[in-house]
């Protein structure tokens, strides 16, 4: 049976070089300028997180936990080979691949990632769970616009943030995130899907928050570049029109003393969190204590 990685809260192989290792705060750190957009419009884009060789090593672990019989497979939160469930629009979607493969369980502790959440947080920064977004090449698979606070609303109070990383690099015409600038500032909104009809968010928006989609704001990136977002920013993204894939890990973090609000499992597989009680523990380590 493969080691689930979840038991060890620290870096296991080879994944974050010597210079990672050793980076020093100040080069990692968000501008204030940066810090500002990310306040005023609920998301922030470009920014280098991951070299040519670490973006290799996802893909090679990502190329192999999407074999049918692949080591591991029983640790998945969730696994979607196509998340549409209509074959012409397939959009690969997994929870969990941190307990799976190393470079993705080392990626958390990467400084590029969490120094700037910490930033954005405005505290220790503890991991609530990463997920992998991959649609293929020549494939009509969309993520429809939504609120990831949305399917989070088990978790309280809402300090989250998401941490998008482009393994491919990201364009309008392979589906890059589009964002709708200062949406963040919305209410929250109900679950409306997250794959199949892009517009499914349209039923719960007013006409004006409506017409705010008619201007979104793609978050073009490199390979290995990242795009903050806020837990209420309204994004989605369009299909692969290329003849390559496009691959993307999301990291997804909270607060430190975010609680549980539900007397069931956070994510499938977990022990119960009681209601009122912080997320800790085996399944959610804590990756960057602010002072350290
Ligand atoms: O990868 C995508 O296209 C969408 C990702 C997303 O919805 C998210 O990171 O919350």
């Amino acid at each position: 049976m493969a080691q689930d990685l979840s038991l060890i809260h620290e870096p296991i192989g080879d994944f974050l070089s010597d210079i990672d290792r050793t980076l020093s705060d100040a080069v990692c750190e968000l501008t204030a300028e940066q810090i500002k957009k990310y306040r005023e419009e609920g998301f922030l884009s470009g920014i280098d997180v991951l070299s040519p060789s670490q973006c290799d090593q996802l893909c090679a672990e990502l190329a192999d936990i999407t074999l049918p019989d692949h080591a591991g497979r029983e640790y998945w939160y969730e696994y979607h080979v196509n998340e549409s469930q209509t074959p012409e629009t397939v959009l690969f979607h997994a929870l969990g691949a941190w307990r799976v493969r190393p470079g993705l369980h080392d990626i958390l502790w990467h400084p590029r990632f969490n120094i700037p959440a910490s930033q954005l947080l405005e505290g220790d920064v503890r991991f609530w769970h990463d997920q992998l977004f991959c649609k293929p090449a020549n494939h009509g698979g969309v993520v429809a616009w939504h609120q990831d606070y949305s399917y989070w609303t088990r978790t309280q109070p809402m300090s989250h943030l998401t941490c998008w990383i482009a393994l491919d690099d990201a364009t309008c015409d392979n589906g890059c995130v589009q964002y709708i600038p200062g949406s963040h500032q919305w209410d929250l909104l109900p679950v409306t899907g997250l794959a199949g009809d892009m517009n499914a968010i349209r039923e719960v928006l007013s006409d004006d928050q409506w017409r705010r989609f008619q201007e979104p704001v793609p978050a073009v990136l490199a390979r290995g570049q990242a795009v903050f977002h806020h837990p209420l920013m309204i994004h989605g993204s369009n299909a692969n029109r290329t003849a390559g894939p496009r691959r993307a890990v999301v990291l997804n973090v909270i607060r430190d003393g975010v609680k549980s609000a539900s007397d069931q499992p956070l994510l499938a597989g977990v022990p119960v969190v009681a209601p009122g009680d912080q997320l800790n523990g085996q399944f959610f380590p804590l990756l960057r204590a602010r002072e350290s």
